[in-house]
Protein backbone atom coordinates (compact mmCIF):
# COMPACT_ATOMS: atom_id res chain seq x y z
CA UNK A 1 0.00 0.00 0.00
CA UNK A 2 1.27 3.13 -0.80
CA UNK A 3 2.20 5.72 1.47
CA UNK A 4 -1.04 7.96 1.82
CA UNK A 5 -3.46 5.16 1.92
CA UNK A 6 -1.59 3.76 4.65
CA UNK A 7 -1.77 7.16 6.58
CA UNK A 8 -5.23 7.83 5.47
CA UNK A 9 -6.58 4.46 6.89
CA UNK A 10 -4.94 5.20 10.23
CA UNK A 11 -5.94 8.08 10.51
CA UNK A 12 -9.49 6.99 9.78
CA UNK A 13 -9.13 4.04 12.15
CA UNK A 14 -8.02 6.23 15.04
CA UNK A 15 -10.64 9.00 14.48
CA UNK A 16 -13.88 6.83 13.73
CA UNK A 17 -15.93 8.88 15.22
CA UNK A 18 -14.94 12.56 14.02
CA UNK A 19 -16.62 13.03 10.31
CA UNK A 20 -15.76 16.37 9.39
CA UNK A 21 -11.78 15.93 10.73
CA UNK A 22 -11.59 12.95 8.40
CA UNK A 23 -13.27 14.63 5.68
CA UNK A 24 -10.50 17.48 5.65
CA UNK A 25 -7.31 15.29 6.08
CA UNK A 26 -8.99 12.73 2.79
CA UNK A 27 -9.18 16.04 0.84
CA UNK A 28 -5.74 17.28 1.68
CA UNK A 29 -4.08 13.81 1.71
CA UNK A 30 -5.98 12.52 -1.66
CA UNK A 31 -4.35 15.66 -3.45
CA UNK A 32 -0.80 15.81 -2.09
CA UNK A 33 -0.51 12.54 -3.82
CA UNK A 34 2.06 14.02 -6.38
CA UNK A 35 4.25 15.56 -3.75
CA UNK A 36 4.27 12.48 -1.52
CA UNK A 37 5.06 9.99 -3.98
CA UNK A 38 8.14 12.32 -5.63
CA UNK A 39 9.32 11.96 -1.82
CA UNK A 40 7.50 8.88 -0.63
CA UNK A 41 10.94 7.39 0.88
CA UNK A 42 12.01 10.73 3.11
CA UNK A 43 8.36 11.44 4.08
CA UNK A 44 7.71 7.79 5.63
CA UNK A 45 10.80 7.81 7.71
CA UNK A 46 10.51 10.86 8.86
CA UNK A 47 6.39 10.17 9.53
CA UNK A 48 5.59 13.57 8.19
CA UNK A 49 1.95 12.53 7.28
CA UNK A 50 1.25 10.90 10.91
CA UNK A 51 2.89 13.98 12.42
CA UNK A 52 0.35 16.50 10.19
CA UNK A 53 -2.42 14.70 11.11
CA UNK A 54 -1.45 14.75 14.59
CA UNK A 55 -2.05 17.77 17.11
CA UNK A 56 0.68 18.55 19.00
CA UNK A 57 -2.14 18.63 21.93
CA UNK A 58 -6.01 19.19 22.20
CA UNK A 59 -7.01 20.74 25.36
CA UNK A 60 -10.64 20.44 26.71
CA UNK A 61 -11.97 21.73 29.23
CA UNK A 62 -15.16 22.72 31.36
CA UNK A 63 -16.57 25.73 31.49
CA UNK A 64 -19.36 27.20 33.95
CA UNK A 65 -20.72 29.87 34.55
CA UNK A 66 -24.28 31.63 35.93
CA UNK A 67 -27.16 32.64 33.27
CA UNK A 68 -29.35 35.52 34.30
CA UNK A 69 -31.63 33.55 36.57
CA UNK A 70 -28.83 32.21 38.95
CA UNK A 71 -29.02 29.08 37.22
CA UNK A 72 -25.46 27.28 36.71
CA UNK A 73 -24.83 26.39 32.97
CA UNK A 74 -21.34 24.28 32.18
CA UNK A 75 -20.11 24.07 29.03
CA UNK A 76 -17.10 22.12 27.00
CA UNK A 77 -14.70 24.47 25.98
CA UNK A 78 -11.66 23.40 23.27
CA UNK A 79 -8.59 24.53 21.94
CA UNK A 80 -6.41 22.58 19.20
CA UNK A 81 -2.90 23.32 19.15
CA UNK A 82 -2.09 21.43 15.75
CA UNK A 83 1.21 22.81 14.21
CA UNK A 84 3.57 25.55 15.26
CA UNK A 85 6.07 24.45 12.47
CA UNK A 86 6.16 28.07 10.83
CA UNK A 87 4.91 30.03 13.70
CA UNK A 88 2.69 30.36 16.71
CA UNK A 89 -0.84 28.65 16.59
CA UNK A 90 -3.17 31.14 15.41
CA UNK A 91 -6.71 29.86 14.36
CA UNK A 92 -10.24 31.02 15.51
CA UNK A 93 -12.82 30.48 18.81
CA UNK A 94 -15.93 28.96 16.81
CA UNK A 95 -19.08 29.35 19.79
CA UNK A 96 -22.05 27.67 18.65
CA UNK A 97 -24.40 24.38 19.70
CA UNK A 98 -22.56 21.71 17.14
CA UNK A 99 -19.14 22.72 18.40
CA UNK A 100 -17.31 19.40 19.12
CA UNK A 101 -13.80 17.84 19.37
CA UNK A 102 -13.75 16.43 15.38
CA UNK A 103 -15.23 20.06 14.34
CA UNK A 104 -12.01 22.12 16.03
CA UNK A 105 -9.39 19.52 14.81
CA UNK A 106 -11.13 19.70 11.56
CA UNK A 107 -10.92 23.53 11.31
CA UNK A 108 -7.33 23.26 13.34
CA UNK A 109 -5.83 20.96 10.82
CA UNK A 110 -7.37 23.05 7.56
CA UNK A 111 -5.59 26.07 9.33
CA UNK A 112 -1.87 24.78 9.52
CA UNK A 113 -2.23 24.98 5.08
CA UNK A 114 -3.83 27.82 5.29
CA UNK A 115 -1.63 30.39 7.68
CA UNK A 116 1.09 29.25 5.59
CA UNK A 117 -0.28 30.05 2.25
CA UNK A 118 -0.70 33.47 3.74
CA UNK A 119 3.13 33.94 3.56
CA UNK A 120 3.56 35.07 7.30
CA UNK A 121 4.91 33.19 10.25
CA UNK A 122 1.56 31.71 11.94
CA UNK A 123 0.88 27.77 12.85
CA UNK A 124 -2.54 25.70 13.04
CA UNK A 125 -4.50 26.05 16.14
CA UNK A 126 -8.52 26.41 16.62
CA UNK A 127 -10.78 26.33 19.57
CA UNK A 128 -14.31 27.09 20.51
CA UNK A 129 -17.13 26.33 22.89
CA UNK A 130 -20.61 24.16 22.53
CA UNK A 131 -21.80 27.58 24.10
CA UNK A 132 -24.95 29.02 22.04
CA UNK A 133 -24.79 32.88 22.01
CA UNK A 134 -28.24 32.79 20.75
CA UNK A 135 -30.51 34.67 22.85
CA UNK A 136 -27.95 35.35 25.48
CA UNK A 137 -28.00 38.76 27.47
CA UNK A 138 -24.41 40.94 27.57
CA UNK A 139 -24.42 39.90 31.08
CA UNK A 140 -24.17 35.88 30.01
CA UNK A 141 -21.86 36.43 26.87
CA UNK A 142 -19.72 38.18 29.48
CA UNK A 143 -19.98 35.38 32.32
CA UNK A 144 -19.41 33.03 30.06
CA UNK A 145 -16.39 34.65 28.31
CA UNK A 146 -14.42 35.46 31.73
CA UNK A 147 -14.98 31.33 32.27
CA UNK A 148 -13.51 30.31 29.07
CA UNK A 149 -10.97 32.60 29.05
CA UNK A 150 -9.71 31.87 33.40
CA UNK A 151 -8.95 28.33 31.72
CA UNK A 152 -7.87 29.09 28.27
CA UNK A 153 -5.06 31.86 29.27
CA UNK A 154 -3.01 28.66 30.58
CA UNK A 155 -2.25 27.88 27.32
CA UNK A 156 -1.93 31.27 24.84
CA UNK A 157 -0.03 34.07 24.41
CA UNK A 158 1.19 36.96 22.15
CA UNK A 159 4.45 34.29 21.38
CA UNK A 160 2.70 30.50 22.07
CA UNK A 161 -1.05 30.71 20.36
CA UNK A 162 -3.06 33.75 19.22
CA UNK A 163 -7.11 32.82 19.03
CA UNK A 164 -9.70 35.40 17.22
CA UNK A 165 -12.97 35.32 16.04
CA UNK A 166 -14.85 32.35 13.93
CA UNK A 167 -18.53 31.98 13.91
CA UNK A 168 -20.21 33.53 17.13
CA UNK A 169 -17.09 35.47 18.39
CA UNK A 170 -17.08 38.90 17.14
CA UNK A 171 -15.38 42.06 18.51
CA UNK A 172 -17.73 41.77 21.79
CA UNK A 173 -16.90 38.18 22.68
CA UNK A 174 -12.83 39.21 21.91
CA UNK A 175 -13.26 42.40 23.72
CA UNK A 176 -14.52 40.45 27.13
CA UNK A 177 -11.80 37.76 26.77
CA UNK A 178 -8.90 40.16 26.30
CA UNK A 179 -10.14 41.77 29.38
CA UNK A 180 -10.00 38.60 31.37
CA UNK A 181 -7.12 37.79 30.19
CA UNK A 182 -4.91 40.94 31.39
CA UNK A 183 -7.00 40.89 34.87
CA UNK A 184 -5.42 37.63 35.06
CA UNK A 185 -2.42 37.74 34.16
CA UNK A 186 -1.57 41.62 34.18
CA UNK A 187 0.30 41.66 30.53
CA UNK A 188 -0.73 43.86 27.89
CA UNK A 189 -0.11 41.93 24.95
CA UNK A 190 -1.89 40.68 21.71
CA UNK A 191 -2.52 37.45 22.63
CA UNK A 192 -6.02 37.90 20.61
CA UNK A 193 -6.42 39.22 17.16
CA UNK A 194 -9.86 40.84 15.90
CA UNK A 195 -9.77 43.55 18.88
CA UNK A 196 -11.51 46.52 19.32
CA UNK A 197 -9.51 49.65 17.29
CA UNK A 198 -8.88 51.30 20.84
CA UNK A 199 -7.20 48.49 22.22
CA UNK A 200 -4.64 46.79 19.88
CA UNK A 201 -7.04 46.17 17.18
CA UNK A 202 -5.91 46.73 13.24
CA UNK A 203 -7.90 48.97 10.79
CA UNK A 204 -9.46 46.36 7.93
CA UNK A 205 -9.80 43.23 10.05
CA UNK A 206 -13.53 43.21 10.64
CA UNK A 207 -13.82 43.39 6.93
CA UNK A 208 -10.65 41.24 5.89
CA UNK A 209 -12.08 37.98 5.07
CA UNK A 210 -15.04 39.03 2.86
CA UNK A 211 -12.77 41.80 1.34
CA UNK A 212 -10.24 39.13 0.80
CA UNK A 213 -12.28 36.67 -0.94
CA UNK A 214 -13.52 39.33 -3.53
CA UNK A 215 -9.72 40.25 -4.17
CA UNK A 216 -8.85 36.72 -4.78
CA UNK A 217 -12.26 36.16 -6.48
CA UNK A 218 -11.19 39.04 -8.77
CA UNK A 219 -7.93 38.40 -9.45
CA UNK A 220 -9.36 34.64 -10.72
CA UNK A 221 -11.32 36.63 -13.11
CA UNK A 222 -8.96 38.64 -14.55
CA UNK A 223 -6.73 35.79 -15.20
CA UNK A 224 -9.94 34.03 -16.79
CA UNK A 225 -10.42 37.20 -18.97
CA UNK A 226 -13.36 38.23 -17.24
CA UNK A 227 -14.37 41.15 -14.82
CA UNK A 228 -16.93 41.54 -11.69
CA UNK A 229 -18.64 43.99 -13.25
CA UNK A 230 -22.22 43.21 -13.35
CA UNK A 231 -21.47 39.41 -12.32
CA UNK A 232 -24.74 38.09 -10.48
CA UNK A 233 -23.31 36.63 -7.28
CA UNK A 234 -24.96 34.24 -5.03
CA UNK A 235 -23.45 34.88 -1.11
CA UNK A 236 -24.87 32.16 1.65
CA UNK A 237 -24.63 33.52 5.30
CA UNK A 238 -25.34 36.76 6.43
CA UNK A 239 -22.44 37.10 9.10
CA UNK A 240 -18.34 38.74 9.62
CA UNK A 241 -17.69 36.94 5.84
CA UNK A 242 -21.32 37.39 4.15
CA UNK A 243 -21.63 41.06 4.93
CA UNK A 244 -17.56 42.07 4.32
CA UNK A 245 -17.90 39.62 0.65
CA UNK A 246 -21.42 41.41 -0.24
CA UNK A 247 -19.68 44.75 0.31
CA UNK A 248 -16.83 44.25 -1.77
CA UNK A 249 -18.31 42.63 -4.36
CA UNK A 250 -20.86 45.44 -4.32
CA UNK A 251 -18.05 47.50 -4.76
CA UNK A 252 -16.34 45.70 -7.44
CA UNK A 253 -19.70 46.80 -9.65
CA UNK A 254 -20.83 42.81 -9.18
CA UNK A 255 -24.53 42.76 -7.78
CA UNK A 256 -24.78 40.10 -5.02
CA UNK A 257 -28.72 39.25 -4.81
CA UNK A 258 -28.95 36.68 -1.77
CA UNK A 259 -27.95 36.20 1.78
CA UNK A 260 -28.93 33.44 4.54
CA UNK A 261 -28.68 32.47 8.20
CA UNK A 262 -29.60 29.12 10.25
CA UNK A 263 -33.34 30.18 9.71
CA UNK A 264 -34.20 31.67 6.26
CA UNK A 265 -32.61 33.06 3.16
CA UNK A 266 -33.60 36.22 1.27
CA UNK A 267 -33.58 36.69 -3.00
CA UNK A 268 -33.14 40.64 -3.38
CA UNK A 269 -33.25 40.82 -7.15
CA UNK A 270 -32.27 44.04 -6.62
CA UNK A 271 -29.27 43.82 -4.72
CA UNK A 272 -28.88 43.08 -1.29
CA UNK A 273 -29.05 46.00 0.75
CA UNK A 274 -26.03 45.92 2.84
CA UNK A 275 -26.50 49.02 5.43
CA UNK A 276 -30.21 47.20 5.96
CA UNK A 277 -28.33 43.55 6.46
CA UNK A 278 -25.53 45.31 8.87
CA UNK A 279 -28.34 47.31 10.55
CA UNK A 280 -30.07 43.42 11.13
CA UNK A 281 -27.05 41.37 11.98
CA UNK A 282 -24.14 43.41 13.62
CA UNK A 283 -26.39 45.83 15.63
CA UNK A 284 -29.74 44.26 16.56
CA UNK A 285 -28.97 40.40 15.72
CA UNK A 286 -31.85 39.56 14.23
CA UNK A 287 -33.61 37.18 12.39
CA UNK A 288 -33.33 38.26 7.85
CA UNK A 289 -37.33 38.29 8.60
CA UNK A 290 -36.61 41.91 9.79
CA UNK A 291 -34.51 42.36 6.51
CA UNK A 292 -37.17 41.51 4.51
CA UNK A 293 -39.94 43.58 6.23
CA UNK A 294 -38.25 46.61 5.80
CA UNK A 295 -37.15 45.81 1.96
CA UNK A 296 -39.93 45.57 -0.14
CA UNK A 297 -37.43 43.98 -3.38
CA UNK A 298 -36.39 41.32 -1.21
CA UNK A 299 -37.98 37.55 -0.82
CA UNK A 300 -37.91 35.54 2.42
CA UNK A 301 -37.60 31.89 2.42
CA UNK A 302 -37.87 29.38 5.34
CA UNK A 303 -34.88 27.23 5.39
CA UNK A 304 -36.23 23.71 4.58
CA UNK A 305 -34.28 20.73 4.55
CA UNK A 306 -33.74 18.87 1.12
CA UNK A 307 -34.27 22.14 -0.64
CA UNK A 308 -31.42 24.46 -2.28
CA UNK A 309 -32.24 28.11 -0.87
CA UNK A 310 -29.17 30.09 -2.27
CA UNK A 311 -28.08 27.55 -4.59
CA UNK A 312 -31.17 27.90 -6.55
CA UNK A 313 -30.67 31.37 -7.79
CA UNK A 314 -29.07 32.10 -11.18
CA UNK A 315 -25.77 33.14 -10.80
CA UNK A 316 -21.90 33.94 -12.50
CA UNK A 317 -20.51 33.87 -8.66
CA UNK A 318 -21.16 31.74 -5.84
CA UNK A 319 -19.67 32.86 -2.62
CA UNK A 320 -20.39 30.15 0.21
CA UNK A 321 -19.44 31.88 3.45
CA UNK A 322 -21.83 30.47 6.13
CA UNK A 323 -20.41 26.89 7.65
CA UNK A 324 -19.19 23.55 6.58
CA UNK A 325 -21.15 21.29 4.35
CA UNK A 326 -23.54 23.63 3.31
CA UNK A 327 -23.21 23.01 -0.53
CA UNK A 328 -23.78 19.57 -1.74
CA UNK A 329 -24.05 17.88 -5.02
CA UNK A 330 -27.49 18.29 -5.73
CA UNK A 331 -26.80 22.17 -5.20
CA UNK A 332 -23.42 22.27 -6.97
CA UNK A 333 -25.82 20.60 -10.04
CA UNK A 334 -28.43 23.46 -9.72
CA UNK A 335 -25.51 26.24 -9.63
CA UNK A 336 -23.87 24.43 -12.98
CA UNK A 337 -27.14 24.09 -14.38
CA UNK A 338 -27.49 27.39 -14.09
CA UNK A 339 -24.65 28.54 -15.68
CA UNK A 340 -21.74 28.90 -12.65
CA UNK A 341 -18.27 30.30 -13.55
CA UNK A 342 -16.35 29.78 -10.31
CA UNK A 343 -17.14 29.43 -6.64
CA UNK A 344 -15.17 29.94 -4.10
CA UNK A 345 -15.22 29.37 -0.56
CA UNK A 346 -15.84 32.40 2.23
CA UNK A 347 -16.36 30.02 5.00
CA UNK A 348 -14.68 26.65 6.11
CA UNK A 349 -14.94 23.80 3.85
CA UNK A 350 -18.49 24.63 2.94
CA UNK A 351 -18.32 22.43 -0.05
CA UNK A 352 -18.79 18.80 -0.09
CA UNK A 353 -15.95 16.09 -1.49
CA UNK A 354 -18.45 15.32 -3.97
CA UNK A 355 -19.87 18.53 -4.85
CA UNK A 356 -16.38 19.62 -5.13
CA UNK A 357 -15.42 17.41 -7.84
CA UNK A 358 -18.40 18.34 -9.61
CA UNK A 359 -17.78 21.51 -9.93
CA UNK A 360 -14.14 20.95 -11.15
CA UNK A 361 -15.14 17.84 -13.53
CA UNK A 362 -17.91 20.94 -15.17
CA UNK A 363 -14.95 23.05 -16.11
CA UNK A 364 -16.22 25.48 -13.21
CA UNK A 365 -13.18 27.31 -11.44
CA UNK A 366 -13.37 26.44 -7.57
CA UNK A 367 -11.26 27.67 -4.92
CA UNK A 368 -11.14 26.13 -1.15
CA UNK A 369 -11.57 28.41 2.15
CA UNK A 370 -7.47 27.37 2.68
CA UNK A 371 -6.89 29.74 0.07
CA UNK A 372 -9.90 32.18 -1.10
CA UNK A 373 -10.68 32.83 3.20
CA UNK A 374 -7.07 33.40 3.84
CA UNK A 375 -7.56 37.22 4.21
CA UNK A 376 -8.73 37.04 7.62
CA UNK A 377 -6.33 35.20 9.48
CA UNK A 378 -3.85 37.20 7.14
CA UNK A 379 -4.72 40.66 8.82
CA UNK A 380 -4.57 38.56 12.07
CA UNK A 381 -1.20 38.66 11.40
CA UNK A 382 -0.85 41.54 10.13
CA UNK A 383 -2.45 43.01 13.73
CA UNK A 384 -0.20 40.83 15.72
CA UNK A 385 3.07 42.43 13.35
CA UNK A 386 1.43 46.17 14.88
CA UNK A 387 1.06 44.61 18.21
CA UNK A 388 4.67 44.04 18.26
CA UNK A 389 6.11 47.40 17.08
CA UNK A 390 3.10 49.00 19.29
CA UNK A 391 1.88 51.10 15.99
CA UNK A 392 -0.90 50.88 13.70
CA UNK A 393 -1.13 51.47 10.32
CA UNK A 394 -3.90 52.95 8.18
CA UNK A 395 -6.83 51.42 6.96
CA UNK A 396 -5.44 51.81 3.80
CA UNK A 397 -1.94 50.40 4.34
CA UNK A 398 -3.42 47.28 5.83
CA UNK A 399 -6.21 47.21 2.80
CA UNK A 400 -3.21 47.10 0.15
CA UNK A 401 -1.24 44.20 2.25
CA UNK A 402 -4.43 42.07 2.50
CA UNK A 403 -4.69 42.88 -1.42
CA UNK A 404 -1.37 41.72 -2.03
CA UNK A 405 -1.01 39.28 0.01
CA UNK A 406 -4.60 37.41 -2.03
CA UNK A 407 -3.23 38.08 -5.17
CA UNK A 408 -0.06 36.58 -4.25
CA UNK A 409 -2.40 33.53 -2.90
CA UNK A 410 -4.09 33.27 -6.28
CA UNK A 411 -0.65 33.07 -8.02
CA UNK A 412 0.99 31.10 -5.63
CA UNK A 413 -1.87 28.25 -5.71
CA UNK A 414 -2.07 28.68 -9.62
CA UNK A 415 1.78 27.90 -10.05
CA UNK A 416 1.97 24.66 -7.74
CA UNK A 417 -1.02 23.23 -9.16
CA UNK A 418 0.75 23.82 -12.89
CA UNK A 419 4.17 22.34 -11.32
CA UNK A 420 2.51 19.01 -10.60
CA UNK A 421 0.70 18.95 -14.01
CA UNK A 422 -2.71 19.65 -12.28
CA UNK A 423 -3.17 22.89 -13.91
CA UNK A 424 -6.83 24.69 -12.88
CA UNK A 425 -7.20 22.70 -9.82
CA UNK A 426 -6.51 25.05 -7.23
CA UNK A 427 -7.72 22.65 -4.49
CA UNK A 428 -4.47 20.85 -5.40
CA UNK A 429 -2.52 23.55 -5.64
CA UNK A 430 -3.50 25.43 -2.22
CA UNK A 431 -3.30 21.94 -0.31
CA UNK A 432 0.75 21.76 -2.47
CA UNK A 433 2.01 25.34 -1.77
CA UNK A 434 0.59 25.21 1.66
CA UNK A 435 2.33 21.73 2.58
CA UNK A 436 5.65 22.48 1.14
CA UNK A 437 6.32 25.59 3.67
CA UNK A 438 5.19 23.56 6.45
CA UNK A 439 7.19 20.55 5.49
CA UNK A 440 10.83 21.93 5.00
CA UNK A 441 10.08 23.60 8.12
CA UNK A 442 8.92 20.54 9.73
CA UNK A 443 12.12 18.49 8.43
CA UNK A 444 14.52 21.46 9.68
CA UNK A 445 13.48 21.37 12.76
CA UNK A 446 14.02 17.47 13.78
CA UNK A 447 11.78 14.69 15.40
CA UNK A 448 9.50 17.07 17.38
P1 LIG B 1 -20.67 34.65 11.95
O1 LIG B 1 -21.05 34.03 13.24
O2 LIG B 1 -20.41 36.11 11.88
O3 LIG B 1 -21.76 34.31 10.84
C1 LIG B 1 -22.10 33.01 10.51
C2 LIG B 1 -23.28 33.05 9.57
O4 LIG B 1 -23.57 31.75 9.11
C3 LIG B 1 -24.55 33.55 10.25
O5 LIG B 1 -25.34 34.22 9.30
C4 LIG B 1 -25.20 32.27 10.71
O6 LIG B 1 -26.60 32.37 10.88
C5 LIG B 1 -24.85 31.35 9.58
N1 LIG B 1 -24.75 29.97 10.07
C6 LIG B 1 -23.97 29.52 11.07
N2 LIG B 1 -24.17 28.21 11.28
C7 LIG B 1 -25.09 27.85 10.40
C8 LIG B 1 -25.71 26.63 10.13
N3 LIG B 1 -25.41 25.51 10.82
N4 LIG B 1 -26.61 26.61 9.11
C9 LIG B 1 -26.90 27.74 8.42
N5 LIG B 1 -26.34 28.93 8.66
C10 LIG B 1 -25.45 28.98 9.63
O7 LIG B 1 -19.39 33.83 11.44
P2 LIG B 1 -18.35 34.23 10.32
O8 LIG B 1 -19.00 35.01 9.25
O9 LIG B 1 -17.15 34.75 11.00
O10 LIG B 1 -17.96 32.78 9.76
C11 LIG B 1 -18.60 32.19 8.63
C12 LIG B 1 -17.69 31.10 8.07
O11 LIG B 1 -16.44 31.68 7.66
C13 LIG B 1 -17.30 29.98 9.02
O12 LIG B 1 -17.12 28.78 8.30
C14 LIG B 1 -15.93 30.44 9.55
O13 LIG B 1 -15.18 29.35 10.04
C15 LIG B 1 -15.35 31.02 8.30
N6 LIG B 1 -14.25 31.97 8.43
C16 LIG B 1 -14.35 33.08 9.22
C17 LIG B 1 -13.32 33.98 9.30
C18 LIG B 1 -13.41 35.24 10.10
O14 LIG B 1 -12.47 36.03 10.05
N7 LIG B 1 -14.49 35.50 10.81
C19 LIG B 1 -12.06 33.75 8.58
C20 LIG B 1 -12.08 32.61 7.71
C21 LIG B 1 -13.13 31.76 7.67
P3 LIG B 1 -27.24 33.13 12.16
O15 LIG B 1 -27.17 34.60 11.81
O16 LIG B 1 -28.63 32.60 12.23
O17 LIG B 1 -26.40 32.76 13.33
O1 LIG C 1 -10.97 30.41 9.93
C1 LIG C 1 -10.24 31.40 10.10
O2 LIG C 1 -9.23 31.58 9.41
C2 LIG C 1 -10.61 32.37 11.13
N1 LIG C 1 -11.64 32.20 11.78
C3 LIG C 1 -9.72 33.54 11.42
C4 LIG C 1 -8.58 33.13 12.31
C5 LIG C 1 -7.72 34.25 12.81
O3 LIG C 1 -6.82 33.93 13.60
O4 LIG C 1 -7.90 35.41 12.43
Amino acid sequence: MGYVDEVLAKVKEKNASEPEFLQAVEEVLESLRPVIDANEELYRKEAILERITEPDRQIMFRVPWVDDKGQVQVNRGFRVQFNNAIGPYKGGLRLHPSVNLGIIKFLGFEQIFKNSLTSLPIGGGKGGSDFDPKGKSDREIMAFCQSFMTELYKYIGADTDVPAGDIGTGAREIGYMFGQYKRITNLYEGMLTGKGLTYGGSLARTEATGYGLLYLTQELMKCHGQSMEGKTVCVSGAGNVAIYAIQKAQQMGAKPVTCSDSTGWIYDPEGIDVALLKEVKEVKRARLTEYAAARPSAQYHEKKNGEHGVWSIKCDIALPCATQNELNLEDAKMLVANGVMTVCEGANMPTTLDATKYFQENGVWFVGGKAANAGGVATSALEMSQNSERLSWTFEEVDAKLQNIMVNIYHNIDDAAKRYGKEGDYVAGANIAGFEKVVNAMLAQGVC
